[in-house]
């Protein structure tokens, strides 16, 4: 294993960028369209309002070798596509026995995570909230309020992401604007 020289970074807690810059990723809208519960709300504001961003994530990329940490900040805009809120693709870890921990720098947000045999779980996260992301829960971030949520994540390097589960199923909740306030919804197209 090749020895690392130690390093810092400065985030800031409003953007979630680092300095000095690191590695980072956008996702928009048309990377993640059939996602979203209103598929036909997806396709309009593709057509009429352009790719919006949805997400973006500052990354500490390291090898992937047991015991390096990567960690990163992602800050999702605030919004709604057709009252489902802005969100992450949300992933499984490759490595179903790894864990994560997500620390919020910004902004309100809703962890949603969830297991292979249907357990679920919805944990609400502001400024300074540390969650607990345990093995074998895909989990997926969501931006509840009017402002951008901004996270801090940590997690083993050999962890990796397994997308293709959630891009099939999808997760079996949704979050919704509903008369000005957050709801988590059953997803009628969720695998039982
Ligand atoms: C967090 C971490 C990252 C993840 C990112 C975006 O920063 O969990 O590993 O990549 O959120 O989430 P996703 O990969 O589901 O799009
Ligand atoms: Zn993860």
């Amino acid at each position: 294993m090749k020895l690392i020289q130690p390093f810092v970074t400065e985030v800031n807690f409003e953007s979630g960028v680092f300095t000095p810059r690191r590695g980072v990723y956008q996702r928009r809208l048309s990377d993640m369209a059939g996602m979203y519960a209103d598929r036909e709300e997806a396709a309009r504001i593709l057509a009429e309002e352009g790719d919006r961003l949805i997400y973006e994530v500052h990354i500490v990329q390291l090898p992937a070798e047991e015991g390096q940490i990567p960690h990163g900040a992602t800050r999702i805009l605030a919004g709604n596509i057709g009252g489902e809120f802005h969100m992450t693709k949300g992933h499984y870890h490759a490595r179903r026995e790894q864990g994560e921990v997500y620390f919020g720098l910004s902004g309100r947000g809703m962890l949603l995570l969830e297991t292979v045999d249907g357990k679920t779980s919805e944990l609400e996260m502001v400024a300074g909230s540390a969650a607990y992301v345990p093995p074998f829960w895909a989990h997926r971030t969501v931006n509840i309020g009017a402002e951008d949520f901004v996270f801090f994540s940590v997690w083993e390097a050999r962890a990796g992401h397994d997308y293709g589960t959630i891009e099939r199923d999808g997760f079996r909740k949704l979050v919704m604007l509903r008369d000005g306030w957050a709801v988590v919804v059953d997803n009628p197209k969720a695998a039982g």
